[in-house]
């Protein structure tokens, strides 16, 4: 079924001009952008996006990683767009990452490793309202 995931290329991405060769990455694996921006998170957001890891340890430093640098923000579409991108960004530390994965391709550490997907349809859904009005996704 063709659905839509989240996705945030995070700022030690964009720090290292990495954006278009993970779009790339993207669309090789046959997920269409149909929404994309390029903001600078404000900590409220951030936090909010976060909120579910509000007590980890490493929920403080992950807002200030996340709010240091631009972050490109985007709505990915395509046959199973959740799972598919979840497969194609790789293990979230870049050292347990498969082969041809953009974490293990691109990524710098556990912290900063280059890229967001959503995890679940609810949880997409709710992350793509957090940053896109429906007109901005054009699929
Ligand atoms: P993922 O869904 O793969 O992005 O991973 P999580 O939702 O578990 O974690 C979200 C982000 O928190 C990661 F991308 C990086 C950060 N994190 C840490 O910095 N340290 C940890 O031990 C776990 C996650």
């Amino acid at each position: 079924m063709t659905e839509r995931t989240f996705s945030i290329i995070k700022p030690d991405a964009t720090a290292r001009n990495l954006t278009g060769r993970i779009n790339a990455v993207i669309e090789d694996a046959g997920l269409r952008i149909v929404g994309q921006r390029r903001i600078r998170m404000t900590r409220a957001q951030a936090e909010a996006f976060y909120d579910i890891h509000k007590e980890r340890p490493f929920y403080g430093e992950l807002v200030e990683f996340m709010t240091s640098g631009p972050v490109v923000v985007q709505v990915l579409e395509g046959v199973g767009a959740v799972a598919k991108y979840r497969e194609v960004m790789g293990a979230t530390n870049p050292a347990q990452a498969d082969d041809g994965t953009i974490r293990k391709l691109y990524a710098v550490s556990l912290g900063e490793n280059s890229v967001h997907g959503s995890d679940s349809q609810d949880n997409a859904n709710l992350e793509i309202g957090q940053f896109f009005a429906e007109e901005d996704i054009v699929g």
